[in-house]
């Protein structure tokens, strides 16, 4: 009996659509998996039987999303506008802050880059040289090779908000799927689809995910003390107290190399900001 590792990328009732390198197998449950109540979700990597189309195995996944449901993401791009619509660094800490608690590498990719003036431009250039310093990975849309080339085996969601350019990124990302886009790009809109059904697409060497899997509405189910995980800088710094939550506590060393232009202003505002969002029954 053959038997391959693959990935689950389409679920229509119980008909599990698994894809191992470019072949896509049609299979049905039929594993010790089913024993230990263990439903299968797009995402999935999975044993199967290649010669009479069973699903044998599901392999454990490394995280597990709810709306709509996907496992084992890799990452999400944050598809960041510079103009029209204006850069919000509010809405990407907020999103960095998600993505990053729900164990997702977040990676930033810039649009619009071109609609910037040169002081704009420079500006905007520091900002993101601080991103990246802190180890988030910054693309530009306009070098699709290497943010291509990084995404490498990886599953990918994208999000960013209306008007980013999602739609366009997803074009420029697969042209050979172009009748594909058109469900995409709806569901990566203003999520009117009430179906909240989930697809794979496979691009050269990675998946993208048809829907990230999460808003920054999110940011409401996150506890205030976890707030500050998502700000990853952060932990280089030891405060006086363990617990500091680096608001109104003396020898704060996160608030110090804020002072001391070592932290971005704005990530720090932005945390404060979130701290005041976050609801106080979940602070533990
Ligand atoms: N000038 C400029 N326009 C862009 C860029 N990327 C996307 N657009 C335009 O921005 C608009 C919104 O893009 P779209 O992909 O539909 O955004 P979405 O809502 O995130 O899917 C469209 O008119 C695009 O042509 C870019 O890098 N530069
Ligand atoms: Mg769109
Ligand atoms: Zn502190």
């Amino acid at each position: 009996m053959a038997c391959n590792k693959g990935k689950i990328i389409k679920i229509i009732s119980n008909l599990y659509t698994v894809q191992i390198a470019n072949t896509t197998y049609e299979c049905r449950p039929r594993g010790k998996f089913r024993y230990n109540k263990i439903i299968p979700v797009v995402g999935d990597n999975c044993l199967i039987d290649c010669e009479n189309n069973y699903i044998l195995e599901i392999l454990p996944r490394k995280n597990y999303l709810t709306r709509p449901i996907v496992a084992n993401v890799d990452s999400t791009i944050i598809v960041t506008s510079l103009k029209e619509p204006n850069l919000s660094l509010n809405l990407l800490d907020k999103l960095l802050v998600v993505i990053t608690l729900k164990k997702i590498e977040p990676i930033i990719c810039l649009t619009k880059l071109d609609l910037l003036t040169e002081e704009e431009n420079s500006i905007v250039k520091k900002i993101f040289s601080y991103y990246e310093k802190i180890g988030i990975k910054v693309f530009l849309n306009t070098d699709l090779g290497s943010l291509k080339k990084y995404l490498e085996g990886k599953t990918v969601a994208l999000t960013g908000q209306t008007g980013a350019g999602k739609s366009t990124l997803i074009n420029k990302l697969m042209p050979q799927l172009n009748l594909k886009t058109a469900p995409i790009s709806k569901s990566l809109g203003r999520g009117k689809h009430t179906t909240r059904h989930v697809e794979l697409f496979k691009i050269d060497n990675f998946y993208l995910v048809d829907t990230p899997g999460f808003s920054a509405l999110d940011l409401q189910d996150i506890k205030k003390n976890d707030i500050q995980k998502g700000f990853i800088e952060f932990k280089n710094y030891s405060c006086r107290f363990n617990d500091c939550m680096h608001n109104k506590e003396i020898d704060c060393m996160v608030k110090q190399a804020v002072q001391e232009n070592k932290i971005l202003q704005s990530r720090y505002d932005n945390y404060l900001m979130f701290l005041n969002e976050a609801s106080d029954e979940l602070w533990k």
